[in-house]
């Protein structure tokens, strides 16, 4: 037996890391809260940014050496505040949660009531008891749901605010599927004095790119979202402001979302991502409008080519999506999980989800999968490639074909798709950057 070095440790974890990446190569990435960030984006990443420390603002930091890191950071806030046109902007969250964890540590209190869509409905953790609105001692009441069109049930939750009063409202969910409501509500929030809060997570990229709806004009007072979906930057958080709450001053209310971050809850921010955020915005002012709309529209070829192959894909009523999402109800093709199983054997990268009718203990086999167009737009895939996605769905989960004779044909469609598109010298999407022999 050969002896085993700790260089063999080593070097088993870079063999995997090196199948893995030869696995999504092979692949078709549809998990609706991921991306590939660009060669450029990706280069940042293991600059010397990834070595050190920053904490604070440009200009006013706890640390020497971090002349260019101020550049850096000023410029992407700037870029962000560009791109979302926006005055304030803080690009120093290090996840979505973070940053939602940042708004909830500035804007409310231990007990104080907040509005949320529901987990079971398709909102993020982050609004729940269980994640980040209860870490920080909030009391969270959720909105009707009204489940035909996925979406909140404007009347219901109308009723609930004025009953429940609000400190902070939030919007936002992790299978999203139409723009929220929040022009219908807006008058009603602000009569009670309620702050407003939309975590864009997963349609930052559509907004951004002017696809979906615009929160800012609706009314809200503040954005968050992780960097990594319909935007595809790196995996990184941002905070984004333009308060227009009577609770207290534009000035006090940034001051405290600019504490809520740090000394808040963070003390180093990731440079690193902070510096391949920066490229991401860049290349989204550039390319964000056009990225946004073909997402959009291969939502829907895909939804509407699932339909006509017999799937229940939500919503047909409403166009499917408006989003980079569809959700299917696959439990009469045997559910979620055995399902995302078998296409993952495929090649194929989905996830299984609730439904908002699934009894709570369905969480084992949910009834649904959920579907992001986002990664296969962003290799180069149109609304054709979508139909013969469609195809590969129904050989697996339909006629209960083999996935190991369907990964094949997976892996002929995605060898046509290698390349990064809508970025600045594009370049192969899915490659093992080799620094140490
Ligand atoms: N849980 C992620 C998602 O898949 O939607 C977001 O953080």
């Amino acid at each position: 037996m050969n002896p085993v070095t700790r260089k063999d440790d080593a070097d088993y974890i870079v063999e995997n890391v090196k199948e893995h990446t030869d696995y999504f190569r092979d692949s078709l990435a549809m998990i609706a809260s991921e991306n590939i960030i660009s060669p450029m984006a990706r280069e940042m990443m293991v600059s010397d940014f990834c070595d050190r420390y920053a904490e604070g603002l440009p200009g006013a930091r706890y640390y020497q050496g971090n002349e260019f890191v101020d550049k850096v950071e000023v410029h992407a806030t700037q870029l962000a505040k560009e791109l979302f046109q926006v005055p304030y902007a803080d690009t120093r969250p290090i996840s979505g949660t973070v940053a939602n964890l940042g708004v909830l540590f500035a804007l409310t209190k231990p007990t104080d009531v907040i509005t949320v869509p529901n987990v079971s409905d398709g909102a993020h953790i982050s609004t729940a008891r269980f994640g980040a609105v209860g870490v920080r001692g909030l009391e969270p009441v959720p909105y009707p749901f009204d489940v035909e069109n996925m979406n909140i049930d404007v009347d219901g939750a109308i009723k609930v605010i004025k009953e429940v009063k609000p400190k902070l409202a939030l919007f936002g969910m992790s299978v999203y599927l139409f723009p929220s409501p929040i022009t219908e509500m807006i008058d009603a929030l602000r009569e009670v004095d309620a702050m407003v809060w939309y975590d864009a997570a997963h349609v930052l990229g559509l907004i951004a790119g002017k696809h979906f709806q615009d929160p800012f004009r609706e009314g809200v007072d503040v954005m968050t979202g992780s960097t990594h979906k319909t935007l595809p930057g790196p995996q990184h958080g941002i905070i984004l402001a333009d308060p227009k709450t009577e609770r207290m001053s534009e000035e006090k209310f940034l001051r405290k979302l600019n504490y809520g971050v740090f000394p808040g809850v963070l003390s180093n921010h990731h440079l690193h991502t902070m510096a391949s955020l920066g490229i991401s915005l860049a290349e989204h002012l550039e390319y964000g409008e056009e990225y946004a709309g073909q997402i959009i529209r291969n939502a829907q070829a895909l939804g509407q080519a699932m339909h006509e192959r017999g799937f229940n894909v939500l919503c047909e009523h409403l166009g499917f999506t408006e989003s980079h999402t569809i959700a299917v109800d696959v439990k009469e093709h045997g559910g979620g999980t055995p399902l995302v199983e078998a296409l993952e054997s495929a090649n194929i990268v989905t996830n299984k989800n609730l439904l908002p009718w699934d009894p709570t203990d369905a969480a084992m086999n949910p009834s649904g999968i959920r579907l992001g167009a986002q990664e296969l737009t962003r290799i180069g895939m149109k609304e054709s490639e979508m139909d013969a996605v469609a195809e590969l769905f129904k050989r697996i989960c339909i006629d209960k074909e083999d996935p190991d004779s369907v990964r094949p044909d997976v892996v002929e469609l995605k060898s046509g798709f290698q390349d990064i598109h809508y970025c600045f010298g594009g370049g192969k999407a899915y490659k093992y950057h080799r620094i140490v022999e």
